[in-house]
């Protein structure tokens, strides 16, 4: 239509607009040139990063008439690039017979060309993209390589030319997913699947079951799907919240068979290698309530309908739990190729075995030395039927108890303690302490975060996390085969709150697992993940996009001020605040230096970027300030590493929160807490208050006594109050009240429970004695 009216304008008037259109098509060339240049000059943001990244001035571009050539056994190779652009573009390319000149992606296969196993070498121009790997896994690395290049582009399959030269650090790297208490679809297990070979993983540990469900078809026992995996109800809330309350729905479920085949196949396409792990001898209620027969007491057993450690396990003085778990492993060693099997052998209670007439005749008849040796005869016997398929097994560091069972391969878990120790008896080590790699607890502080097991590890804990050591020799590094992230699923109630969990912080350890320790450094990988951010949510993951939110952190400066520095890893993001209880925004304050803290208030925080757009949440913290702000406090018995913030801590204007987890309790283990505050000069005080936790399911325990007494010389001191008294469970708000009294020195006593009683969570270990701030007014 606009064609058909410029024929009729007077002829000056078609020159102007002849001329116009001349320009703009210039402008617009000009224009296309800069983004093109800017385009090759920015380097790609890849996860894991690569070993040699060179790039050219050319790109290519995928299109409907690309062909994808291949080595003949590359075929399986050729169909999943195929499928990823169809899934990206709505349109496949070709993969025909004999591969022509131009315009192709070539997939080949040479071991000299590429010494490194998972290798490969990804070169790109623009007349076409060639992939040659060490081997198959290689290939399809390199073509996740070249997805994660594409995905960085909307709709068109333009990617950048360059050569990409790569290579994994550690032959081992996986992340795990527990589906016993909760379960996740088959189509969210492959969706998981396909993310981890993105990220160029190559395993995946699958935790099949556990006290709250055993979520695997076994054809020879069907009460393994009709009772055990089945609970009769779920709890609600935190464990350590009493009394528990339960939701009174039935929930279960399992995976057949077919879909479990399925599934291994789908992941092989993708070079991920499936680890089921079936749990023995602890970890085994679920069993138990459909085989009753296979615990030391015979039963009757429930399906555990909420989270921890339970004392009923599997009898280990008993040959049925042996032919048992044989027939079990029979059916999972036909569906997993997996070389390895993973046997748990975490958190198994020894009480049942104490008392059970079988087990102790067993450690009679073998004469083992105790209950622990009767695990190590446990996890060996079955390791000696799991060998003799040819295959090996993994366990978690408890199976180091009582010796260690000869071809097992140690996942380290309560730490790296475990891995070192089966690394000195040249046992191959998969690093996954909870301390870094647990993705079941909390990854911000926020108040608003929802509902986790516990802790703190946010992305760039993970991302320090270094598996080898730093101090480790060259011969026990040999042993440490790479790392392994758990995802536990009791607080994952949903596909999008795992996947939250999950993502970004895999990412991390995709990282850590693949490129050379040099390479590594979190400000980058921070870079390149929030160029990642539109492509997650293009594969429609919930990753939780808040690594960046504010930070805080209290000090002391001179004169007992409080300072507060909020600091975002954010790079041009600019903080505004407000000490008024308002929503920050960009017309309110603009944080640039240390906010002195004069009175209590209520701190909000807001992040803006470079585009003066806010980002994330609205941080905020509480603070209270009284008389001993900054004051120097002296503790009798140091407390536990755990919780060990500095004395500070006690005396730095913010209460430690519910969750415990914010550096702001102090615990003693066992030990009591004795604590004296001193002012530095008399002072008139009326008032002093703070929180000690009661929660049992945590270890944590009230004190049995608190007394506070007062002194003006740290010598004779005057008791102004005592409690014998704790509300059952939570947080305990201890305020003692008094007339004004002159005093220097504030000394607060409260008694360790000491030992946990029978009966309770950790009964025979040492109670946390937990305290947080002492305001004194
Ligand atoms: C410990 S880690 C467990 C799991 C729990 C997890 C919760 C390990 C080998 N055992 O059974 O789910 O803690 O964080």
């Amino acid at each position: 239509m606009y064609l058909f009216a410029y024929k009729f304008l007077p002829n000056r008037l078609q020159r102007c607009c002849r001329q116009l259109l001349v320009h703009c098509f210039y402008c617009c060339i000009i224009l296309h040139a800069a983004a093109q240049t800017k385009e090759t000059d920015a380097p790609p943001a890849l996860i894991p990063l690569p070993v040699q990244y060179t790039p050219n001035n050319e790109s290519f571009i995928i299109n409907p008439t690309t062909a994808i050539g291949c080595d003949n056994h590359l075929k399986p190779c050729a169909d999943l690039l195929q499928g990823y652009i169809k899934a990206f573009a709505g349109w496949q390319p070709a993969t025909p017979a004999v591969h022509p000149v131009k315009n192709y992606i070539l997939l080949h296969t040479d071991s000299n060309a590429i010494k490194q196993p998972e290798g490969y070498k990804l070169t790109i121009t623009g007349n076409n993209i060639d992939l040659t790997a060490n081997n198959t896994a290689g290939i399809i690395y390199g073509i996740q390589t070249l997805r994660l290049l594409w995905l960085q582009k909307n709709k068109q399959l333009q990617v950048k030319g360059c050569t990409i030269y790569d290579y994994p650090r550690f032959a081992y790297r996986s992340m795990a997913l527990d589906v016993s208490r909760h379960l996740f679809p088959a189509s969210f297990i492959k969706k998981y699947i396909d993310l981890l070979s993105l990220y160029k993983f190559n395993t995946f540990h699958w935790h099949l079951t556990d006290d709250q469900g055993w979520r695997i078809e076994i054809k020879k026992y069907p009460a393994l799907q009709s009772v055990a995996a089945w609970r009769k109800e779920t709890l609600i809330g935190h464990k350590k919240e009493l009394p528990h309350v339960f939701d009174g729905k039935k929930y279960g479920g399992y995976y057949t068979q077919e879909e479990i085949k399925d599934i291994v196949a789908y992941a092989a396409k993708r070079n991920i290698s499936i680890i089921p792990e079936i749990e023995m001898p602890g970890h085994a209620l679920a069993a138990l309530s459909a085989y009753p027969a296979l615990g030391c007491t015979g039963g009757p057993y429930a399906v555990a309908t909420f989270w921890g450690v339970f004392d009923d396990v599997y009898c280990a003085g008993n040959d049925s739990t042996f032919i048992f778990l044989q027939n079990v492993l029979d059916e999972v060693m036909d569906l997993f190729p997996s070389p390895y099997i993973h046997i748990g052998g975490d958190e198994c209670p020894k009480t049942k075995w104490k008392t059970c007439p079988k087990c102790q005749q067993r450690i009679k008849d073998l004469q083992l030395k105790d209950e622990h040796a009767l695990q190590n005869y446990f996890i060996t016997r079955i390791e000696k039927y799991i060998n003799s398929k040819g295959k090996n097994i993994i366990g978690w560091d408890e199976i180091l108890e009582g010796g260690l069972a000869p071809n097992a391969t140690v996942m380290s878990w309560r730490g790296e303690e475990g891995g070192i120790a089966a690394a000195k008896q040249q046992h191959a080590v998969i690093m996954t302490p909870e301390s870094h790699l647990y993705f079941d607890y909390y990854q911000s502080l926020y108040a608003t975060e929802p509902l986790a097991a516990c802790c703190y590890t946010p992305l760039e804990k993970v991302y320090s996390y270094e598996p080898a050591g730093n101090n480790t020799t060259a011969a026990i590094k040999q042993y440490i085969k790479g790392i392994e992230a758990q995802t536990w699923s009791e607080y994952l109630g949903s596909n999008a709150q795992a996947e939250y969990m999950i993502f970004p912080r895999a990412l991390a350890v995709a990282e850590i697992g693949w490129t050379t320790q040099g390479q590594r450094n979190y400000a980058g990988f921070a870079e390149r993940l929030r160029q990642q951010k539109s492509f997650l949510q293009k594969l429609q993951v919930n990753a939780a996009g808040i690594f960046d939110e504010i930070q805080y952190t209290p000090a002391i400066k001179d004169k007992k001020q409080l300072q507060v520095s909020l600091t975002s890893s954010l790079p041009g993001g600019k903080i505004f605040y407000t000490t008024d209880g308002s929503i920050p925004s960009l017309k309110s304050k603009r944080y640039t230096d240390d906010i002195n803290i004069a009175s209590a208030c209520l701190l909000k925080a807001r992040l803006f970027d470079g585009n003066s757009q806010p980002v994330n949440r609205t941080f905020q913290q509480l603070f209270t300030i009284h008389k001993a702000i900054g004051a120097a406090v002296t503790l009798t018995h140091p407390p536990v590493e755990k919780y060990n913030p500095g004395v500070y801590a006690l005396v730095n204007g913010v209460n430690g929160n519910s969750k415990y987890n914010d550096g702001q309790w102090t615990g003693w283990s066992g030990d009591d807490a004795e604590i004296v505050i001193d002012l530095e000069r008399v002072t008139v005080v009326h008032s002093i208050s703070t929180h000690v936790l009661n929660y049992h399911w945590q270890r944590m325990w009230a004190p049995t006594h608190l007394e506070i007494a007062l002194s003006e010389d740290g010598v004779a001191y005057t008791k102004v109050y005592t409690q014998n008294k704790f509300s059952l469970n939570g947080i305990n708000t201890i305020t003692a009240k008094f007339s004004e009294h002159k005093a220097r020195y504030i000394k607060l006593t409260a008694l360790n429970k000491g030992i946990i009683p029978a009966g309770n969570y950790g009964a025979g270990g040492k109670a946390l004695l937990m305290l947080d701030e002492i305001i004194i007014e």
